[in-house]
């Protein structure tokens, strides 16, 4: 069902001011900025090898994130799995009594399709399933 991790998203107040530590310090490649007006975020990727990260700053303050920012601060938000077949990945969960934020797919950022579970579901780790096609990340 699940491929692999596909991405950790961490929640932080400014790309601007986060993105030297990661692509300076760390040196994770960078891969640019793209706003998911659908999740009122701006996401910032970086890889290292087959590994990614996203940091993402909110873009209004009824953001998810500006919410999570508030209650904890900046840090890790989310884990993201690859699937292969996001609509049974999603009908398998809710027939296993998981709750979903998303029943259906909604678009992310580079093309994929995306659906949360709600972290009450998932021992409290906000969970994302990623649908990837070739030719996005
Ligand atoms: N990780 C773990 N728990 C989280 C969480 C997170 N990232 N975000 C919220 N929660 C928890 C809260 O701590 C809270 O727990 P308690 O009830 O124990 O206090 C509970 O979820 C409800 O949180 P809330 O602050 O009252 O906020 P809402 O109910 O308005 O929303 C949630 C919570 C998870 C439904 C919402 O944040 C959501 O829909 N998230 C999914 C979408 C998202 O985060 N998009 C941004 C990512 C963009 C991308 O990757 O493309």
């Amino acid at each position: 069902m699940l491929t692999k991790i596909n991405h950790l998203g961490v929640a932080v107040t400014s790309i601007e001011e986060a993105l030297p530590f990661y692509r300076d310090t760390l040196g994770m490649n960078f891969a640019g900025i793209e706003e998911v007006p659908s999740q009122l975020v701006k996401v910032a990727f970086l890889s290292i090898g087959e590994s990614k990260i996203e940091l993402l700053e909110p873009t209004s303050p009824e953001s998810p994130v500006a919410k999570f920012l508030e209650k904890n601060g900046p840090g890790v938000h989310h884990v993201a799995y690859g699937v292969q077949d996001i609509e049974a990945t999603i009908a398998r969960l809710v027939a296993g009594g998981t709750r979903m934020i998303d029943t259906a797919p909604r678009n992310g950022a580079h093309g994929a399709r995306i659906a949360f579970l709600h972290p009450k579901s998932s021992n409290g780790v906000l969970t994302e399933l990623c649908e990837v096609h070739q030719g996005s990340h």
